[in-house]
């Protein structure tokens, strides 16, 4: 530790985090994760003595290496590193990081460049499943440069889209856990979906707010937080994740109309705090359960017609684009374009 260790910051979508290569940290889970902690100032609200950015969306871990599994490029591991308690936790995945985990293997040399586009091949272990990144590459390394934008990122960067297959059931078995489109907690309609990460989804004016306020005005609202927070530990060993008191899913998404004429606009708490935007995986949950007829998400959407369907789903800062393939209703793989960037390479003590 004295020494330091390697670490990349990058930005992956929405979020950024501190990007490792598993040999160069404690293979033992418990002597990892309190370094992490360490590293990233936890706990504490200000994280004033560490790296991360006072917000769980900043707040976050990948550890990479080179797969030894057929057809895999590489492992990535995501972790997340709660802000004020002293808790890292594997149990979710994180698609906004995955969009950085492709640059990052081809800076550390972990995959090789082949031409103008490099296709990485992820497995994601908190979960089991693959994702495809495909990465604009010249000489060795990766472009962050180009002219795609994404919603909550100033700017624009070099496009990595990002494409998944059967990822239903990922985290609870199922893509409907309890079997179900629509089951009643504490008298509101909720979807219970894991398609990609685990979500209940509910209809924002069902618990009394109009589902259009700021995250600010949400993170204020106590009496909001309390009766999502009872809704979940409720959901929490119907969707068969246990007792999820001290685990970050499931998230918590609430639905309404668009206004600005996306399929539907969202706010989502990831589970305590508001999202800035939304996560890649919790948006691809949460287009899935529109396409459910009469669940809360689908009351409120407007869905395109044909297989093909691209859910614009609304949330503080614009809307996450997710492109659906169907089959006799049914999602079958899903699409996501999202940007990454290196921010800093070096040593952390
Ligand atoms: O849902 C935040 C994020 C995420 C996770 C969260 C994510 C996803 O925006 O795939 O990206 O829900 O904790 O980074």
């Amino acid at each position: 530790m004295s020494e330091g260790i390697s670490c990349m910051w990058m930005r992956g979508g929405t979020s950024k985090g501190a990007f490792f290569l598993a040999q160069d940290l404690p293979a033992d889970p418990v002597a990892r994760d309190a370094l992490l902690l360490r590293i990233m100032g936890s706990p504490d609200p200000r994280q004033i003595d560490g790296i991360g950015g006072a917000d769980p969306l900043t707040s976050k871990i990948a550890i990479v290496q080179k797969s030894t599994r057929q057809g895999i490029d590489v492992d990535y591991l995501f972790l997340q590193v709660f802000v004020e308690q002293a808790i890292v936790t594997d149990a979710q995945p994180c698609g906004n990081i995955l969009a950085a985990v492709g640059p990052f293997a081809i800076e550390r040399g972990l995959v090789e460049v082949t031409g103008d586009e490099t296709r990485v091949t992820i497995l994601m272990e908190n979960t089991g499943e693959v994702a495809t990144a495909t990465v604009l590459t010249r000489g060795s390394k990766p472009i962050y440069v180009g002219i795609a934008s994404i919603s909550g990122v100033p700017g624009t960067a070099a496009p990595v889209p990002l494409a998944f297959r059967d990822i239903a059931g990922s985290s609870c078995g199922a893509l409907l856990p309890t079997g179900a489109a629509v089951d009643m907690i504490d008298g509101v309609a909720v979807t219970l979906i894991d398609n990609g990460m685990p979500v209940v989804v509910l209809a924002a004016s069902d618990v009394d707010i109009s589902g259009e306020e700021t995250p600010e005005e949400l993170d204020a609202n106590e009496v909001l937080k309390a009766r999502l927070e009872k809704i979940r530990l409720k959901a929490g060993p119907l969707m068969k994740l246990g007792d999820v008191a001290k685990k970050s899913v499931p998230k918590m998404t609430l639905v309404a109309p668009s206004r600005e004429g996306y399929t539907l606009t969202t706010r989502t708490f990831i589970p305590h705090r508001c999202h800035a935007t939304i996560g890649v995986f919790g948006a691809v949950s949460v287009a899935s359960a529109a396409l459910l007829p009469g669940s809360p998400a689908n009351r409120v959407a407007v869905i395109p017609d044909g297989a093909t369907k691209t859910i614009k789903v609304g949330h503080p800062q614009g809307e996450t684009s997710i492109v659906l393939e169907t089959e006799a209703g049914n999602v079958r793989s899903s699409a996501i374009l999202r940007t990454a960037r290196k921010l800093f390479d070096g040593r952390v003590y």
